[in-house]
């Protein structure tokens, strides 16, 4: 018979992004609503074309792609290491791999996390879709009771179907790659798993006891699908965006997460409209009828994404952030009580620190760039030798263009789940206990290292110019 036709695994990422984005506007309407305000932002800010090109670049990304409004990412909270391991394996096959570790213990959550990506440039050009993916840490739970009835609730679900455990084999086999049919059927099998089921698969009193104990428990262990929490499209403004959401009525987290507006935008700023509450059944012990209750679980939020910072850059990112709470944190002990506005207006002072000036921000080795010839450049005859990579940018031969950050931060993330579990979370201070190798062991892989990610993307692009402009570069 004729060989079978691949298809390509970024392109069904985008079949996947395109079937979640669906689902999820079908099951949460104002999700709906609020891509359509975003899509409208976006579309206007387009044409007005204002914002500076490397920003828009930074935040529109694909230039090549038309697709402006599709979601770019979405969280899911798992319970077990298998579902985990399951994940992963799911994931793969459509480009996405774990990249980075995210300790949310600090946050009092007893949970870690990392984030399954695109690894290439190539691929992130395609569809850089990814999804925050949580997993409980039972022995973080200190109520015995509560430990062992989260695990046995976990232990009796399965949110893989059947059919998509045998195409998660057959992948593997054809060497992580299906057929058109093939591909069509696992997307549909895929899906369910992140798909909302409001009857619980826990009695009354399991989800109450599960939930006074911490919120996030009951939303983990209670159900039958591992249902994708939020999806999140990119907005080319933010504060438009946020204040848009209001005027639409809509329930809309207090603060933007992560760094200040700047004319040179870094890392990533988020907000969304708080989960909302949604009616769920109950089996009842014994018998066929339901009763009725309420979940919080779901919501929409929108992201801003700026340029990647390097290690360094990040250090001085986590420190002047630092630096801002614990002002606004001593402002609400004088008065009692501080403003969003207030906080916002703390961060932006502090921020004075962070150069704002994208060659300053790359001289001083803050972000990561690549690099590319510019039309002079390679119509410039340069002799044959080494040449320093600042000389080229200098004398316009090469343009640097900083990276798009395609990750995660852990304080944003715990603001997130915070503000969607309807209480403030406590107050008092958590230990941090990270544990990385534990969240390899539950994968059955190793997580990468994002900053490694980057650093390649840079390197290998001014191997590149060195090539195309036939030097060598240092
Ligand atoms: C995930 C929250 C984190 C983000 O964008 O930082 C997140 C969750 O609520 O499960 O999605
Ligand atoms: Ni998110």
């Amino acid at each position: 018979s004729a060989n079978p036709v691949w298809v390509d695994r970024n392109a069904l990422r985008t079949d996947f992004t395109l079937a979640m984005s669906k689902m999820y506007k079908a099951e949460v309407p104002l999700y709906g609503d609020l891509v359509e305000i975003v899509s409208k932002i976006n579309t206007d800010l387009m044409q007005q074309s204002s914002l500076d090109p490397k920003v828009l670049s930074l935040r529109y990304g694909d230039e090549q792609s038309t697709r402006l409004d599709i979601e770019r990412h979405g969280a899911i909270r798992l319970g077990t290491p298998h579902e985990l391991s399951t994940i992963r394996r799911l994931f793969a096959l459509i480009g996405l791999y774990p990249v980075g570790y995210y300790d949310l213990s600090a946050a009092g959550l007893p949970m870690h996390a990392t984030c399954f990506r695109p690894r290439t440039a190539a691929s992130l050009l395609v569809n850089p879709f990814r999804v925050f993916t949580s997993v409980l840490r039972p022995e973080l739970l200190e109520d015995r009771a509560t430990k062992d009835l989260a695990l046995e609730l976990l232990s009796r679900r399965t949110i893989f179907s059947d059919q998509l455990m045998r195409l998660l084999d057959v992948g593997e086999i054809q060497g992580g790659r299906f057929t058109q049919e093939q591909g069509r059927q696992f997307i549909a099998e895929a899906i369910k798993t992140f798909g909302w089921q409001s009857t619980a698969a826990a009695t009354h009193n399991e989800y109450s006891h599960l939930r006074s104990e911490h919120p996030i428990l009951a939303d983990i262990a209670c159900f039958r699908t591992s249902h994708i929490n939020h999806l999140t499209p990119r907005t080319l403004d933010i504060i438009a965006a946020q204040d848009q959401m209001k005027a639409a009525g809509m329930q809309v987290k207090d603060r933007i997460e992560g760094p200040p507006a700047r004319a040179c935008p870094i890392l990533l700023r988020q907000t969304s409209f708080l989960a909302i509450e949604e009616p769920i059944r109950f089996t009842v012990e014994g018998g066929s009828s339901l009763l009725g209750g309420s979940h919080k679980a779901r919501f929409g939020e929108i992201e801003e994404r700026g340029a990647a910072v390097t290690p360094k850059g990040r250090r001085l990112y986590d420190e002047l952030l630092e630096n801002a709470m614990n002002q606004a944190r001593s402002l609400e002990g004088e008065g009692g009580g501080i403003s969003p506005d207030a906080i916002n207006e703390v961060v932006s002072q502090v921020f004075q620190a962070y150069p704002d000036d994208w060659d300053e921000l790359r001289r001083h080795g803050l972000i990561f760039c690549t690099y590319r010839c510019t039309t002079k450049g390679l119509n410039s005859r340069l002799a044959l030798g080494k040449y320093s990579l600042e000389t080229l940018v200098c004398l316009g031969i090469v343009e640097a263009r900083p990276i798009t950050y395609e990750d995660f931060l852990p304080l944003s993330a715990a603001g997130i789940f915070q503000s969607n579990l309807g209480s403030k979370g406590s107050p008092k201070e958590h230990v941090a206990r990270p544990d990385e190798r534990g969240m390899e062991e539950a994968l059955g892989a190793a997580l990468e290292d994002s900053d490694e990610l980057y650093t390649k993307m840079q390197s290998d692009s001014i191997i590149e110019c060195g090539s195309a402009l036939s030097i060598s570069i240092e």
